[in-house]
């Protein structure tokens, strides 16, 4: 199926050798990049000297301050370059975030400036309520409602202070490690020019370079540099940034994904154990990433939190050079960051928090909340590299169907396309790809097909003749025609998206009808069909790190190392624009990215790329969804399975259970692997995966209700503890479980071979119930683990005493077809006896929500001595200045269409757990008195453990979209 040209020249790429081992070779080290060593060795001086003063301060003559709003602006200069000036611009914005921008005034060349613009959903607001008060030596400035922030600029040496009350929150250039580059005409060296005698005596160095003390006695890889047989001609010369931004009061950091790591992020330097390397952020195809390193993968996000039992803050630097990050948990009270990019300019925003659902909502207004996904896009989705001809899709879906498999999406990797020309069907094993597609359509599910963004330079193939007739193609150094690398397409060409004259014919190619232009489009779709952008980064096989030569020319001139972490960011926003604008009216758009940066969550899903079968992988990909969601980019799995291998049946079911409960629940294998479909499993492997599948299907209004909360707040849907119990200290490393959204759900994967049992961290005294046995666990103010059975059928899944859980418990095939299913809801008292739960829901796939079609009701229980009071109320006419997806909810009409058309769903049983005692009746507020029936167990406020009282009542026919009232008496 596959050419032998292709295999010929590729095998090497796609097989999998007899031990996994990433080609570290391939990679640069710290030591290995220019500009990472300067910085490295910036802060190495530093700290060796025995007084260092940053040589940057503010030229006092220069300030300005706008006497209308919260934002200065000064010159800075620095000891070592009299004539070389950069504009410092540090404003508040109206919700309390600091921005601080700095940029070279007259420079020789431009900094890339843009990378804010990509990230940021507006300019923000500026406030206009802050004064500063000018000092002899700094400037100060309170805000915050109660005036409890701090904003302190001192001049010299310049250093930036965030404060919250007088405890330090974030420090800019507290070690003095500022320093921007500026750029400068290349020295023609003249012929035979040697270092002068004698310049290893420190004193003579200082003499011929006065600036050494501080950029280092040589000029290490200016103007040039080479790595494995490759030149990047750096055009521009040195123009690399350093910043310290230390945390003085917080001990834990996360965020700056994607590393394959713990959650809360390992040093890389000074205490031992540590990385050697920084965090690096360098989109990058890495072939079979180890489990535990700083090595930068597909996506890059600069944001990080700094925590503690204090406060919560956030740095977010809008860069899109490569950018490494060393980071020293100097004591056990505070954290010490170092970034380093090779290019741009500063522009830092300084969350205050303080809590960490402060910091999301900073963050969100910046950079966007996640989008609402289609509903579908939660089920399961089956992927494998690959699925080889349209009669294999029908076969595969038979099978599903006749296991009783629930699943929603089947996708097609790259070799459904013929020779790599992406949307181009194969014509031998896909003559029919539209009768294919309503073949999976007929049963309400969906196609995912794959896009990548390098072009086969064929002029058959019209998606790159007709980008190359209108220039829309990245350029070689020269600036001149196109640039050529090698991909699985051959001789390939990129798309830049960064030109704007390819947007619009790109979604033109979305479109599944002849253009009337006569431009080409894909007419062998349907809009059942949905996009994964692959390779994004981008991955060019034969480039230097496996991808495009950074002195590529981009739209405006801009190099390729100026906006290489934003580029995959661009190619799936542009084809998240597409297929939005296939349809009238628009369907949401599913597409799925293998690279990323700040703002990416706008436009759809991500996963975490080529994982290895391994147990070390399954637990890793855990935490890495954790850390992309802290990020913003919540929406995130990993390849269930493992991407490279063949998994034992065991590995395999336990990573079913992963993936059920991770936002993007996806099974995908490497072409070598062999089939692992869940129905292909033996027993009682298959009905343990069988029950699993079903178990994510019956929990879809779970994860469809975080997903809206998410679009709101910005608050991850999966939530670590130190998110949840932010004051807790037990809970700050913690991130091997987790909370879904506000459910009350908390999770425990399980990744150990053998396991019979796992231990759980419960942060509170409170109760908890496991989610399938309703047996008891009770927390404790002061945190304790306990010990849960899980054997492999069964998932370490419990309730927070005090949710109302809301699931859907008849799974289908697919999750539209159960749009009109009842609805169970978990009662799960707390020990207090009461309980509250959301729930909503809309039509899933098109954008009427945004005019009010939905419904969102909260759920309320309580307990009184001779009553037990179950409600449901709605909570859009409760909090009307919400908003869903970004929109107020100032039209919200209760008896909207979408609330109609549900009219007939009901409430089918409601399972009350944590009661104590029998009840006498049960019956509706106004109506008829239910049929229950009550297992006796321990209460919500007892102090044994146990087995849960159970109530369940039986069909109480409360329809989902009304409110209802119910009694139970004793
Ligand atoms: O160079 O499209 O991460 O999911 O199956 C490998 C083939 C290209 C990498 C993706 C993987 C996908 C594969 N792709």
């Amino acid at each position: 199926m596959y050419s032998l040209k292709l295999l010929g020249a590729l095998v090497l790429l796609i097989s999998v050798p007899q031990t996994f081992a990433v080609k570290s070779h391939d990679f640069k080290t710290c030591s290995q990049a220019g500009f990472c060593r300067r910085g490295r060795a910036l802060a190495s001086r530093a700290k060796e000297a025995s007084s260092w003063a940053s040589p940057y301060s503010i030229d006092l003559s220069t300030i300005e301050i706008a006497h209308d709003s919260a934002k200065f602006t000064a010159q800075v200069k620095s000891s070592l370059y009299p004539d070389v000036k950069f504009g410092l611009d540090v404003r508040l914005h109206t919700d309390g975030v600091v921005r601080v921008r700095m940029d070279e005034i007259d420079a020789l060349k431009k900094h890339y400036d843009e990378a804010a613009s990509w990230a940021l959903i507006s300019e923000p607001k500026v406030s206009k309520s802050m004064k500063w008060s000018v000092g002899k030596t700094e400037f100060r400035a309170k805000f915050g409602e109660g005036q409890e922030f701090e904003i302190v600029v001192q001049f010299n040496p310049l250093k930036i202070v965030l404060l919250k009350g007088s405890k330090e929150q974030i420090v800019l250039n507290g070690q003095g490690l500022l320093h921007m580059e500026h750029f400068r005409p290349k020295k023609v060296e003249a012929e035979g020019e040697q270092k002068p005698e004698g310049m290893e005596d420190a004193q003579t160095v200082m003499k011929v370079k006065p600036n050494a003390w501080f950029e280092g006695e040589d000029e290490d890889a200016y103007w040039e540099e080479t790595f494995g047989s490759w030149t990047d001609s750096k055009p521009k010369g040195p123009e690399s940034l350093s910043i310290d931004i230390s945390f003085p009061n917080h001990a834990n950091i996360y965020g700056i994904p994607q590393h394959a790591t713990r959650l809360s992020l390992p040093s890389t330097t000074g205490e031992s154990p540590h990385f050697e390397d920084p965090y690096r952020l360098y989109n990058t195809d890495v072939f079979e990433y180890i489990a535990s390193s700083p090595m930068s993968l597909y996506g890059s996000i600069p944001i990080l939190h700094a925590h503690s039992a204090d406060s919560t803050v956030g740095i977010f630097h809008a860069v899109g050079s490569e950018t490494w990050i060393d980071v020293s948990h100097a004591t056990d009270k505070s954290t010490e960051t170092h970034w380093i990019s090779e290019s741009g300019i500063l522009d830092i925003f300084l969350m205050p928090g303080p809590t960490p659902a402060d910091v999301f909502a900073q963050y969100a207004r910046l950079t966007g909340t996640p989008v609402l996904p289609a509903h579908w896009a939660l089920g399961y989705h089956q992927c494998r590299w690959n699925y080889i001809s349209s009669d294999d899709v029908r076969t595969v879906q038979k099978r599903f169907d006749e296991e009783g498999m629930p699943v929603d999406v089947f996708w097609l990797d790259i070799e459904y396309s013929q020779d790599h020309k992406y949307f181009i069907w194969e014509p031998k094993n896909f003559p029919d790809p539209v009768d294919m597609i309503n073949d999976v359509a007929a049963t309400g599910r969906h196609m995912v097909v794959i896009v990548d963004p390098h072009l086969k330079r064929v002029n058959e193939y019209p998606v790159y003749k007709e980008a190359s007739e209108r220039g829309v193609l990245v350029k070689p150094k020269s600036g001149e025609g196109e640039y050529e690398g090698w991909c699985w397409s051959g001789s390939s060409s990129w798309i830049d998206f960064f030109n704007p004259g390819a947007w619009d014919w790109w979604k033109s190619l979305f479109k599944p009808y002849q253009l009337a232009s006569g431009g080409w489009s894909w007419t062998q779709s349907t809009e059942a069909v949905h996009i994964w952008n692959d390779m994004n980064e981008p991955s060019v096989f034969n480039g230097p790190e496996i991808s495009m030569p950074r002195d590529n020319v981009h739209y405006n001139g801009w190099e390729h190392r100026d906006i290489h972490n934003i580029n995959g960011m661009l190619f799936s926003n542009a084809t998240y624009q597409a297929l939005l604008e296939r349809s009238d009216p628009p369907q949401r758009p599913f597409v799925l990215t293998r690279s990323f940066f700040a703002g990416s969550q706008r436009f759809g899903a991500m996963w975490t790329g080529d994982n290895l079968g391994t147990w070390e992988h399954m637990e890793v990909g855990v935490k890495m969804v954790l850390a992309n969601g802290i990020a913003g980019m919540s929406f995130g799995g990993s390849d269930v399975g493992g991407f490279f291998g063949n998994p034992e049946p065991e590995m395999l079911v336990r990573w079913y259970q992963v993936g059920a409960m991770a936002p993007f629940f996806r099974a995908h294998a490497h072409i070598d692997t062999k089939r692992r479909e869940p129905y292909l499993l033996d027993q009682p492997y298959k009905d343990i995966v069988r029950d699993i599948l079903r178990l994510r299907y019956t929990m879809l209004p779970v994860w469809y209700t975080a997903f809206r909360e998410t679009t709101v707040t910005g608050l991850p849907v999966l939530r670590p503890h130190y998110v949840t119990f932010p004051e807790d200290k037990n809970g700050f490393d913690l991130d091997d479980q987790y909370y879904i959204g506000s459910s009350g759900l908390l999770v425990k994967p399980v990744s150990e071979k053998g396991a019979t049992e796992a231990s759980v961290y419960l942060a509170e005294d409170q109760v908890y119930y496991d989610y399938f046995s309703h047996q008891v666990y009770r927390g404790s103010a002061k945190g304790k683990n306990v010990t849960v059975p899980a054997a492999l059928h069964q998932l370490p899944l419990f309730i927070r005493g005090g949710s109302i859980v809301s699931t859907r418990e008849r799974p289908r095939r697919a999750s539209t077809l159960m749009k009109r299913d009842p609805f169970t809801l978990r009662v799960a008292l707390d020990k207090k006896g009461s309980a509250r739960g959301e729930l909503y829901i809309d039509d899933g796939e098109t954008y009427s929500h945004r005019n009010g079609e939905f419904i969102w009701r909260q759920f309320f229980a309580d307990k009184r001595k001779k009553e037990l009071r179950i409600s449901s109320k709605d909570l859009a006419a409760l909090r009307p200045s919400d908003a869903v997806d970004g929109v107020a909810l100032k039209t919200f009409n209760p008896a909207n269409e979408f609330a109609k058309s549900v009219s007939g769903v009901r409430v089918e049983r409601i399972v009350v757990v944590g009661l104590g005692s029998k009840p006498k009746s049960v019956k509706v507020e106004g109506g008829q008195t239910l049929e229950w029936e009550y297992t006796p167990g321990a209460a919500s406020n007892d102090k044994k453990d146990g087995a849960a009282g159970i109530l369940i009542i039986k069909d109480p026919a409360t329809p989902i979209a009304n409110n209802w009232e119910i009694s139970v008496q004793f």
